[in-house]
């Protein structure tokens, strides 16, 4: 498994588990005096050998053959180049100045332990033990006092009960905790009636004008609104304010559980504060980016960010909206076309799709120009989650000589980039990640050029999603374009999704994942669960990612375990026929009977031996 530079080890002989990291994180609040080696061999020891480990182990390779890859790029990186890429970086950092706001107070809310906090509010005989809500297969989360124990959300209840074996584990009941979060956000309206939930538990709260309009300091509102929620709900929460939504979330986590942390609006103190935060501290960097950046370019805070800006550039900033304006730049070019009207496509990560146009004045075709226009139709859709973005080109003049009348010109190179990327840049909400009109994710390796269309307009299609870092294979579009007579039809609508499978013939999971009871995987209302009722909103990227895994596994195990017990049946009874009874996993299952060695210990043994021990 992975290599980690700062892991205090490499995996190898008699201490395994040290590599062991994908499962293990200590980047929730209330865990930094975790005995770190302790959990990682236990949540090895007791996954050893099974399907999720497997699954596991095949993230761990694609991340390291990642390391590997942009190690070797780096190798190849001329002085020229680099100095190329720093000026590149420099200028993106003055941009980013010139557009700093300090005028606006965001207060950003996020209730402590939540799910485990209203059932001990229920049930006060729970307070001060260590209590996790969730099921053996899976956690939503863990209260502080079991968190000591390095039990977290989105781990197996079966590993955290050996991990802390006085663990109570309630099931999760979301009618209650929709109850609270109601009552909540009540307390939110009275200070933005504009406020912005984000999940159950958090908010965004913009307290510019109540700071103002009442004379009264940041902290103050801070302190008041966090006694509100606690008088109306009996529940505490923490609170982070600053200029912006992105810093308030990070520092609402500064001082958990119930606790607040003010950023005054001032320059000093915001750079003073960014240059020693840790990069997983900032939303959307999760524990694949965080990795990445450590083992390739040795970053571990935002200020090794800056120091490193010009090889972050150079290796990380393919899919870039100056890419994407680039990309359609010199496809007019060589058409020989100029454009009136552009045309910004975007899906949101909850897969909303939007679209919106500008006609222009004059005509254009160079990247700025299209940069330019494509980036104020943005910025009035901002904040946003992203999964997909595309501009489009219409309404032409034919600069070429010979050629007069646009609408009848035939065109081609309907660009499709079809960029896999991890979860971390696909729901990166944050207004600095859109204004960059960057994509800082390293994981944003790959690009393919799937296909080019006769079309009546130009297109490129930058596409994030989030199935690379689990090894998956992301669904391929295909799209045909359409006819109409302004060149401007909605070709993103018509894309279907093909789902592929990987070589063992799996899909994706959040695709197409079928659990035992037959039930598909999707995230209802994109935040429940549809298989188990777990709730996780979009901004939980990776954890929806391992909670998918980890119904992947599940299901996998399940499969793996009926073939066990199928093979057995039949060789007893060899004229029964099991298939109707096995469905719906009966086709796959019987695909897979061929290859299965019967190696892999099923998760329900996991569950025996817990309950053994
Ligand atoms: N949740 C979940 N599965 C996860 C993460 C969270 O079901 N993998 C649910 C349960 C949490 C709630 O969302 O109670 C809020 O998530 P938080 O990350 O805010 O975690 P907590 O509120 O539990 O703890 P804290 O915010 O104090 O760290
Ligand atoms: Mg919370």
């Amino acid at each position: 498994m992975a290599t980690s530079s700062s892991g205090g080890g490499n995996g190898d002989g008699d201490r395994p588990w040290q590599s062991y990291h994908t499962v293990y994180t200590n980047a929730k609040a209330g865990m930094d005096g975790v005995d770190k080696e302790r959990v990682q061999k236990i949540v090895y020891e007791m996954s050893k050998g099974s399907k999720y480990f497997e699954n596991e182990k095949r993230k761990e390779a694609t991340i390291n053959q990642k390391i590997e890859d942009l190690r070797a790029q780096c190798v190849l990186l001329t002085d020229e180049q680099i100095s190329f890429y720093q000026t590149v970086a420099d200028k993106r950092i003055i941009d980013l100045e010139a557009s700093r706001d300090l005028s606006k107070t965001w207060l950003h809310s996020d209730m402590d332990a939540f799910y485990a906090a209203v059932e001990t509010l229920e049930n006060p005989s729970l307070k001060g033990k260590p209590l996790a809500v969730g099921s053996m297969s899976m956690l939503c989360t863990a209260n502080y006092e079991a968190r000591k124990f390095g039990v977290r959300a989105a781990m197996p209840g079966f590993i955290a009960r050996k991990l802390c074996p006085d663990l109570i584990v309630v099931p999760p009941n979301f009618q209650k905790y929709t109850y609270y979060s109601e009552l909540t956000r009540k307390v939110f309206s009275n200070y933005d009636a504009d406020f912005i939930a984000t999940s159950l538990d958090e908010a965004y709260v913009n307290i510019t004008d109540i700071c103002n309009d009442k004379s009264v300091s940041s902290e103050q509102i801070a302190s008041e609104l966090r006694n509100t929620i606690y008088e109306q709900t009996g529940l505490t929460c923490s609170v982070g304010v600053a200029p912006n939504r992105l810093l308030a979330k990070v520092c609402s986590d500064i001082n958990k559980p119930n606790g607040q942390f003010i950023l005054p609006n001032d320059y000093k103190a915001i750079m003073t504060f960014i240059s020693s935060l840790p990069i997983r501290k900032v939303g959307g960097i999760g524990k694949v980016t965080e990795h990445l950046l450590r083992d390739v370019l040795g970053i571990n805070t935002c200020e090794q960010m800056l120091q490193k800006s010009a090889y972050l550039c150079a290796l990380f900033s393919e899919h870039s909206t100056a890419d994407i304006a680039e990309a359609l730049s010199n496809d007019m070019h060589e058409e020989g076309l100029c454009g009136r009207t552009l045309t910004l496509k975007l899906k949101t990560s909850s897969f909303e799709v939007r679209t919106r146009a500008t006609s222009l004045q004059t005509y254009i075709h160079s990247k700025e120009d299209i940069l330019a226009h494509a980036s104020k139709l943005l910025k009035a859709e901002l904040p946003l989650s992203l999964r997909l973005m595309g501009l489009r080109m219409s309404q032409f003049y034919d600069v070429k000589p010979g050629r007069h009348d646009p609408m009848q010109k035939t065109l081609k190179n309907f660009i499709i980039k079809d960029a896999s990327q991890s979860t971390s840049c696909s729901s990166y909400s944050s207004d600095q990640h859109l204004r960059n009109g960057a994509n800082i994710d390293p994981s944003a390796a790959e690009e393919s050029c799937l296909s080019k269309f006769e079309s009546g307009h130009l297109m490129a299609v930058c596409e994030p999603e989030d199935y690379q870092q689990s090894n998956q294979i992301a669904p391929v579009k295909v799209c045909r374009p359409g006819n109409d007579a302004s060149g401007i039809k909605d070709n993103a609508d018509e894309c279907v999704p093909q789902v592929h499978a990987d070589n063992e013939g799996r899909s994706n999971p959040e695709e197409s994942l079928t659990n035992q009871n037959g039930k598909m995987l999707w995230w209802i209302d994109d935040y429940i669960c549809s298989v188990c009722g777990a709730e996780l909103p979009q901004c939980f990227i990776e954890e929806r990612q391992e909670h998918s895994d980890y119904h992947l596994a599940e299901m996998l195990q399940k499969e793996e375990s009926l073939n066990n017990r199928r093979g057995l049946l039949q060789r007893e009874r060899p004229v029964v026929s099991l298939v109707g009874k096995i469905s719906p996993v009966g086709d796959v299952a019987r695909k897979k009977q061929k290859t299965s060695k019967g190696k892999f210990i099923p998760i329900d043994a996991f569950f025996n031996r817990y309950k053994k021990d």
